[in-house]
């Protein structure tokens, strides 16, 4: 007898346990409550991660491509448009933006459930084992992609060119595991939240079960709540603050990276670039520095020459050549995938369409291009536009910026700016254009 309850006394003490868990804060209520957040943001996370894809034009060209691999998964890509030219500042800063916040709700819900990964028996029926199993994808692929993208904001690229394809499995994976669970779970969750009320009748509950009970209420199977709960640390407006809290300061401290003006300023945890561009004219975020990008004077001076390729051969420019064309000045935006974005900067240069129609094609027919860089290293050297941003009359390769020469770190002698395509199709120091020839 005493035996047996000194193996109960010690088998509580183990994870296996639910008496191990004692949070009164815990129960499907609170787990509910996380999970319709995530439910409302995490689709929006994937359509929008899904519309940064196909803003790199990954169809268009192998050198685009980072995930050469990517087969049916790749079924839905799309030309991507020039209008309105805000559009990927707009798509990308809400993933970004979006993604940070969801933060402390993804660590809360994961928290809210560690009991369940710990229940024993593992294994009850066929249809808990499979349960089990697309936990196990929600949870890694839910980790996974979050970290990846955490890493790559903050740390610029730590897995260069390799980014894009981990982050784009990962969120298949979990987006296929978050589809399944959450049509399995939907309607127990709108159950629970019907029953006991909105967020606020939970915050303002102090007690460790729900507010309000009805007959059919099911906390009786709880299988969350603690059924041995200790005194509470923290009471629920304390978790209700510290998760909506933190979310809304990661919130408030990300999206001023997007929003620009003096919110720049309250972007914390934002990347701040590779240098401080100072003020003046060419004074807005730098991706990467001239000197980073092992871009020196000596290339970019007297002796440089845009090479334009086309079928009627080729053609090489002096920076005098390109100024005696005509120029076209277009207000437009950096929008970098790590979802910083500048305010619209105003470009003037020649427009890339009038640079096709040196090799043979009329403007309104001009095609793909390949744009190439001076820059010997790093991942930025070339990038593929397709032919409806070469065509857009707002499509430029910008000589000057805000009414000022590009300065060395902002991509002199030349660079392109097109509108609405993420910063990275900007190609800096251009020293090719090959039109028609992309793949
Ligand atoms: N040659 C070259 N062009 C480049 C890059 C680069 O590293 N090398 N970075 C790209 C990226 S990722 C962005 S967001 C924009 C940033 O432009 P900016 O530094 O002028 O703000 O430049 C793009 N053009
Ligand atoms: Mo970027």
């Amino acid at each position: 007898m005493t035996d047996r309850r000194d193996l109960r006394a010690l088998v509580d003490r183990l994870p296996v346990s639910p008496r191990f868990w004692r949070s009164p804060l815990r129960g499907t209520w609170l787990t509910s409550l996380l999970g319709a957040v995530l439910l409302a943001g995490v689709p929006l996370l994937f359509v929008t991660g899904l519309l940064s894809y196909a803003a790199y034009n990954p169809d268009l060209s192998p050198l685009n491509d980072k995930t050469p691999d990517k087969g049916l998964l790749g079924f839905y890509l799309f030309a991507w448009p020039t209008r309105p030219y805000w559009l990927y500042r707009v798509t990308q800063g809400v993933h970004v933006t979006v993604g940070v916040a969801l933060i402390p709700v993804l660590l809360a819900k994961l928290w809210s459930v560690i009991p369940r990964f710990f229940a024993l028996p593992p294994v009850r029926s066929v249809s808990q084992a499979l349960d089990r199993l697309s936990l196990l994808f929600l949870v890694g692929g839910g980790l996974f992609t979050f970290l990846t993208g955490v890493l790559n904001v903050q740390l610029d690229y730590v897995f260069p060119g390799s980014f894009y394809r981990l982050h784009f499995y990962g969120a298949w994976v979990f987006m296929s595991a978050f589809a399944a669970h959450a049509a399995l779970r939907i309607p127990g969750t709108v159950r629970i939240l019907r029953q006991h009320g909105g967020p606020l009748a939970y915050i303002r509950s102090t007690t460790a079960r729900p507010p309000v009970r009805t007959a059919s209420d099911t906390t009786a199977s709880d299988d969350l709540a603690a059924p041995d709960p200790a005194p509470p640390t923290l009471s629920r407006r304390g978790l209700a603050a510290l998760v909506g809290g933190g979310s809304m300061l990661l919130l408030l401290t990300t999206a001023g990276q997007s929003i620009g003006g003096p919110l720049r300023r309250t972007a914390l945890f934002a990347p701040h670039g590779g240098g401080d561009p100072g003020d003046g004219p060419n004074g807005f975020q730098i991706n990467k520095p001239a000197a980073l990008a092992g871009v020196t004077d000596r290339q970019t001076g007297e002796a440089w020459r845009l090479v334009v390729t086309g079928p009627r051969g080729q053609v090489r420019l002096s920076r005098t050549d390109l100024l005696a064309m005509p120029q076209h000045t277009a207000a437009l935006p950096i929008a970098c995938v790590e979802g910083w974005s500048t305010e619209n900067q105003h470009w003037r240069g020649v427009r890339l369409r009038d640079l096709a129609a040196l090799v043979g094609y009329e403007p309104d027919d001009a095609p793909d291009v390949l744009v190439e860089s001076l820059q010997l290293h790093g991942s930025f050297r070339r990038a593929a536009l397709r032919h409806n941003q070469v065509r857009d009359a707002d499509s430029l390769l910008a000589l000057q910026v805000n009414g000022a020469d590009l300065s060395p770190d902002h991509g002199y002698p030349a660079r392109v700016i097109v509108p609405a395509a993420p910063g990275v199709l900007n190609t800096k120091w251009v020293a090719r254009l090959s039109f028609g020839r992309v793949a």
